[in-house]
């Protein structure tokens, strides 16, 4: 699949981080801009399934979790491949000699699940009209700015972070990929009365997988045994999935994802933010989340 295409190719990662362009004022690298239109206009099927999240709220997890549920729980299925290989990644354009998500998608044979991190608006519309089944996964903003810096850090293509005060800013504006954390879970939480959307969050997930992964299988009209979701739960805990080869991104070479720097499974935890925020940041924060999220109905678990 992609990586022995990639070795028949014998393509050297002389890659370099990442231009950054802009789609209707939502940053996306230059390279997702200029093949945007084929984005745009991906064919969804009616039996596609979409795993959608603002970026490192726990998509990968929650891809996990959804392959076992697909697979009954048969854990040499899921190590078929690595976690992006078994689910496309619409928007996402490497390289120029990789197939693009889009191209990766129509390759696969149906049902197919797929991965995003667009907002809401940007999701392509056959979607929509198909009226596709999407879990969306969001994570309080806090930790996931944690997350969204360390994982620039190691992931060699993604656009500079700066320092840690600077990407705090960056955040802030939604001056990042992908954009607002704020305007994405925001416009997400919209959609999910008007499409078949599961709207979950990831401190849920922590708190109690058991009851979060029944939310999913009720969602997937899929029913299980007691063992085997004791057996999904266990292969999905963050231990075990940082030590899977195929769920852990170790699969791609260090010149993209460097774990040295940064592990992709980094700590897996609610509250890490406490570790980094200064007083003063916090405070900031806080008088900022209040601004932007006033007049929602959404509200997150910043610790358990
Ligand atoms: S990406 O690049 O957007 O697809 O990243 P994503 O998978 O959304 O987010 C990565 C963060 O999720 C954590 N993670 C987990 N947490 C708990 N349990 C499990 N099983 C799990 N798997 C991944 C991962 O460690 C990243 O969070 P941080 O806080 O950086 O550790």
């Amino acid at each position: 699949m992609f990586m022995e295409k990639m070795k028949d190719l014998k393509v050297t990662w002389n890659m370099t981080r990442y231009e950054v362009d802009e789609v209707e004022g939502i940053p996306l690298t230059k390279k997702m801009c200029d093949r945007w239109n084929e984005t745009w206009a991906f064919q969804a099927k009616p039996d596609d399934l979409l795993i959608a999240t603002y970026a490192k709220a726990g998509t990968t997890w929650t891809q996990e979790i959804v392959d076992m549920i697909q697979n009954d729980g048969d854990l040499e299925k899921c190590k078929r491949a690595s976690t992006f290989e078994r689910h496309p990644f619409i928007e996402w354009v490497l390289h120029e000699h990789t197939p693009t998500g889009v191209e990766q998608a129509e390759a696969m044979p149906s049902p197919r699940t797929l991965k995003t991190h667009l907002p809401v608006q940007l999701v392509p519309p056959s979607f929509w009209e198909k009226n596709c089944k999407i879990i969306y996964v969001a994570r309080n903003a806090k930790d996931n700015l944690v997350s969204y810096y360390h994982f620039h850090r190691m992931n060699q293509i993604m656009p500079e972070p700066g320092t840690w005060e600077e990407f705090f800013e960056k955040y802030l504006t939604g001056k990042v990929l992908w954009g607002s954390w704020y305007d994405h879970v925001k416009g997400w939480w919209e959609a999910k009365d008007h499409y078949r959307i599961l709207y979950l969050f990831y401190e849920d997930i922590k708190e109690n997988p058991r009851r979060e992964i029944q939310k999913v299988l009720q969602f997937l009209e899929k029913d299980l045994e007691k063992e085997v979701l004791d057996k999904i739960i266990h292969y999905t805990q963050f231990d075990i999935m940082k030590e899977n080869p195929m769920a852990n991104y170790t699969t791609l070479p260090p010149e993209i994802l460097d774990h040295s720097i940064s592990p992709f499974m980094r700590k897996g935890i609610v509250g890490d933010w406490k570790n980094h925020f200064t007083v003063a940041q916090n405070e900031r924060f806080d008088a900022d989340y209040k601004q932007k999220m006033a007049g929602t109905s959404l509200t997150f678990r910043m610790e358990l």
